[in-house]
């Protein structure tokens, strides 16, 4: 552990860390399972009793590596990025202590019924599927010790503003707080959710559930945890890759001005998975359509300044031309390698969620193969890779070691790219082609036809690859920890310096209220209307299922 002054900060971090790759350690087994029985090979009947059916197995790999993963990994990365950022430890160091404990305790207690078969709900638990509720208990008690951590971390931020007013907050603790501002805002649909629906109806306290209610508040959350997960990546693309890659970040206002929209905007968009629900007003449908198309602009801004800034560091090294500098990126380093092919990905990521935001086309898409592409491509990819992009610098930081074999993790890079590309765009073109349904064991589906075959053992072959990448990542990552040399120069957090210095950037792109207000009249323009109807037409009649 680096002796920076910030020790306990930095356990923590690897504490969230150990949790996160061991969470997906245990998800990612089960996407060859899954593969290979939509590909006619059903091993899952060799894994009885202890898993004992693929939607079991559907569950826990939806729940590791969606939600689990993603929540130990960017708590523990953002309580590093605000305290390095910032250069001060955190400032009630005890409260994000016991904010891990709680999410470190839930996820105990949720990990039981999955495990038991007690919770083979899938990872968005829609009613009427009723799950054990140890299981909603142990997810809310993740999400609350989630907010405690937050909440220790903007206590830090105020004290650094305290002591430098009038001065621009570091990007990267400006990018990471609001992150969290956003994701506990956000999370109170499902806080909601959990507390007067799922929970009481779980324990018996109430007979019936209303699903269409239950889900509403649950896409409340469900849109903006997309953003929860792809904030902290931005705040390494803007904040951190430009220094990777010699450049510079190209436009401090800029990358301010995409994270207040996203706190702005994240959240009044959730209709758009609803589009196909009954009971919900068109007119509300339509708007959060059009919020989505505003939504999708700040990436925008994110491709324009990212790319501009690696093209600085390019050209920095020596590149000329329109995209001869492109070369000139550093490649060879897998940490920059990673996320750079991040983006790439989420460059066709983002044009599919564009195409399913438009009311009309959804409806083709809605439920099909296309859709798990979609989030292959964002979550699976994008963020994912960039979170193993991020480990590569981070874990040899925190291990004070070197990181075990670039070239091992220059494979592992290009590979995992290779089969996600392949897996993404067989589902793309099984949902798209064929109307193939996701969620489905389609292995054993009567309706199953052979012009799907070639596609669905194309996924199988790509889902395998990526498999194969993972563990090697988890290879590297251990090996880096206890088999590698100690590190024979401090590995630093990369932070880019920007272009112009950011004391020019306006006093409005650093002030929390004008934002934070927009945020909630937004939200309750858009969902006060169609929530205060279901809730006026609340009907908690629909008992508890369970099909497995
Ligand atoms: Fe999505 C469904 C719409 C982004 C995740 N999405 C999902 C689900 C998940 C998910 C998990 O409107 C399934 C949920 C379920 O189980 O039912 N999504 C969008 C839109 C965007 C979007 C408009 N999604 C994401 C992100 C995710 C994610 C990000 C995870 C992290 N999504 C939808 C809709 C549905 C949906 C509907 C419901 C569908 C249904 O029917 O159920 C936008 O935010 C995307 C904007 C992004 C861009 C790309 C910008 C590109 C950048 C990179 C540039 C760099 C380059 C490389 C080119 C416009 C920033 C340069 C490199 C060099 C080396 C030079």
């Amino acid at each position: 552990m680096a002796e920076n002054g910030f020790r306990l900060e930095e356990k923590l971090t690897a504490w969230h860390l150990g949790i996160a790759l061991g969470a997906l350690f245990l998800g990612t087994w089960f996407g060859p399972l899954q593969v290979l029985q939509h590909a006619g090979i059903d091993l899952y009947g060799k894994l009885a009793p202890g898993i004992q059916s693929y939607y079991q197995g559907l569950s826990l790999h939806g729940v590791l590596n969606a939600l689990v993963y993603t929540t130990f990994f960017i708590t523990g990365f953002l309580t590093f990025t605000t305290v390095h950022s910032l250069k001060r430890p955190l400032a009630i160091p005890s409260l994000n202590v016991v904010g891990f404990v709680v999410m470190a305790a839930g996820l105990l207690m949720a990990a039981v019924p999955l495990l038991l078969n007690q919770a083979s709900v899938l990872y968005t638990f829609y009613p009427p599927l009723q799950a054990s509720a140890f299981f909603y208990i142990g997810l809310t008690l993740v999400v609350v010790g989630s907010w405690i951590e937050a909440v220790g971390l903007f206590f830090t931020l105020a004290a650094w503003c305290n002591a430098h007013p009038g001065v621009r907050t570091p990007f990267i603790a400006f990018g990471s707080v609001l992150t969290l501002v956003m994701w506990l805002i956000a999370s109170l649909g499902i806080a909601a959710e959990m507390l007067f629906l799922l929970i009481p109806w779980s324990l018996g306290w109430v007979k019936g559930t209303d699903p269409l209610l239950a889900r509403t508040l649950f896409w409340f959350t469900g849109h903006p945890i997309v953003y929860f997960w792809l904030l902290p990546v931005y705040v390494s693309w803007y904040g951190m890759l430009p220094k990777q890659a010699g450049g510079k970040l190209f436009s401090d206002p800029l990358a301010r001005l995409a994270f207040w929209l996203f706190l702005v905007l994240s959240i009044p968009v959730g209709l758009h998975h609803q589009f196909a629900d009954p009971g919900i007003s068109p007119v509300w449908k339509g708007l959060h359509m059009i919020l989505t198309y505003a939504v999708a602009f700040p990436s925008l801004v994110t491709a324009f300044t990212v790319i501009a800034s690696l093209e600085l560091g390019g050209r920095a090294r020596g590149g000329s031309g329109l995209f001869g500098w492109i070369a000139t990126l550093p490649w060879k380093d897998p940490s920059f390698a990673a996320q750079a092919l991040a983006m790439l990905i989420f460059a066709f990521g983002g044009v599919g969620g564009i195409i399913n935001a438009s009311y009309n086309m959804d409806l083709v898409v809605h439920n099909t193969l296309w859709i798990v592409g979609h989030f292959h491509l964002t979550v699976g990819a994008a963020v994912a890779l960039s979170f193993i992009g991020i480990a590569y610098w981070l874990v040899p930081h925190l291990a004070g070691k070197n990181l075990w074999s670039p070239s091992a993790a220059r494979i592992q890079v290009w590979s995992f790219v290779l089969g996600m590309a392949i897996f993404s765009a067989s589902h793309h073109f099984l949902g798209f082609r064929y109307g193939v349904p996701r969620r489905t064991m389609l292995g054993a589906a009567p309706y199953l036809s052979p012009d799907w075959h070639p596609w669905l053992v194309a996924a199988a072959i790509g889902g395998i690859l990526v498999w194969a990448s993972l563990m090697l990542h988890f290879v590297i990552v251990l090996a880096t920890v206890f088999a590698s040399r100690k590190s024979d120069r401090p590995i630093e957090m990369p932070v880019a310096e920007a272009l112009r210095d950011p004391a020019e950037t306006p006093a409005w792109l650093d002030a929390w209220t004008p934002w934070l207000v927009a945020t909630i009249v937004l939200i309750a323009l858009s969902y006060g209307p169609p929530l205060a109807h279901l809730i006026a037409n609340v009907d908690l009649s629909s008992p508890g299922l369970r099909v497995w």
